[in-house]
């Protein structure tokens, strides 16, 4: 009779300044350029070339010298950094990296709502956020991010078609409002951003009286009734910049955000809005994408030095890249 063995991992703490050195060291050895949106642990967004939202990072990829590319992200965005460098090699630090609205909508079943759609007699285009696969990419007519939603929307979906948006429901409804344009949305949503909780926030406004609301439109209606100022993350770097005084931000949006507002205006204070459980009602730390955490300082080292896991080119990153293009680079 064989006896269960209990196996304890041991985490070994790691100095993260010699991490920060022997990242350093390693990228100029294996010539690679990491890219990490603001969505990760600051520390890590320390040792980046580049820092940004999807879009600004899906730029910078195409302006990448190094042969390989680390993506300090999730996986749809180390797809799109492939899709649009294929002679290079993309590492993502941990392939489980996901992401609750990419994984809400799946190719197979986006085919079978558009089939469905037309089977109506539905004349639509399909419109996807970037938190899709590379598969569901190849499926649809233009990408948006938070940073060009609405302009991709005004001015290339041509008025007299329909739209199907997915995944995200919230985000769709917001560009509904802002476009004014009807949509039919797919019943996503982000985990993190789901979670924010209007009681809390309206504690740490009444602690906070003077304080700046500013919110991602990943966030219910609820929250984005009550903002000051709702946009995505480059937006909301770009508003704490332009405000000279020194103010008090709440933001909504995930915690590690704080890090890039904070690097870009230190003279203000940013105060993160608490998330609540779903199941117990109670405030927790749902803030923080659990996807995201996985790229650690010592999870980075580890992909530099052993070159792996590595985005392998997929047959439908060609008409995925073809989308993304013609949405967000031209
Ligand atoms: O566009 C992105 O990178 C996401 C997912 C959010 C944001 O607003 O930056």
């Amino acid at each position: 009779m064989s006896r269960g063995v209990a196996v304890e991992t041991v985490e070994v703490y790691e100095d993260p300044l010699d991490l920060m050195d022997e990242i350093d060291a390693l990228k100029r050895d294996r010539d690679v350029t990491i890219l990490a949106h603001y969505y990760v642990d600051g520390e890590v967004q320390d040792v980046a070339d580049f820092t940004g939202d999807s879009l600004k990072l899906a730029r910078d990829a195409t302006r990448v010298q190094t042969s390989t590319i680390l993506f300090s992200g999730v996986h749809f965005m180390a797809e799109t950094a492939k899709m649009l460098n294929p002679d290079k090699t993309v590492l993502l630090p941990d392939l489980l990296a996901g992401c609750s609205l990419a994984e809400s909508c799946t190719a197979e079943a986006l085919e079978t709502r558009q089939d469905q759609l037309r089977a109506q007699g539905l004349d639509f285009q399909t419109v996807a956020y970037i938190n899709t696969s590379a598969a569901v990419k190849s499926l649809c007519d233009w990408i948006v991010t938070s940073g060009n939603a609405r302009e991709v929307i005004e001015d290339k979906v041509p008025s007299e078609k329909d739209i199907l948006f997915v995944p995200d429901r919230h985000l769709g409804r917001y560009l509904q409002e802002v476009t004014g344009r009807e949509m039919i949305l797919w019943p996503g949503s982000c985990m993190v951003h789901e979670v924010f909780s209007l009681q809390d926030l309206n504690r740490a406004r009444r602690n906070n009286p003077d304080a700046v609301v500013i919110s991602h439109p990943e966030c219910p209606r609820n929250i984005l009734e009550v903002s000051d100022f709702i946009g995505g993350t480059e937006a909301m770097r770009r508003e704490v910049v332009s405000v000279e005084a020194p103010t008090t931000f709440l933001v909504a949006t995930e915690a590690n955000m704080i890090h890039a507002l904070e690097q870009s205006a230190p003279r203000h204070s940013f105060v993160p809005v608490p998330g609540i459980m779903a199941s117990t009602g109670e405030t927790c730390a749902c803030n923080r994408c659990p996807h995201m955490a996985l790229n650690t300082l010592a999870a980075v080292r580890d992909c530099l030095r052993d070159g792996t896991p590595e985005i392998t080119w997929q047959p439908f990153f060609e008409s995925a890249r073809e989308v993304v293009t013609r949405s967000l680079l031209e």
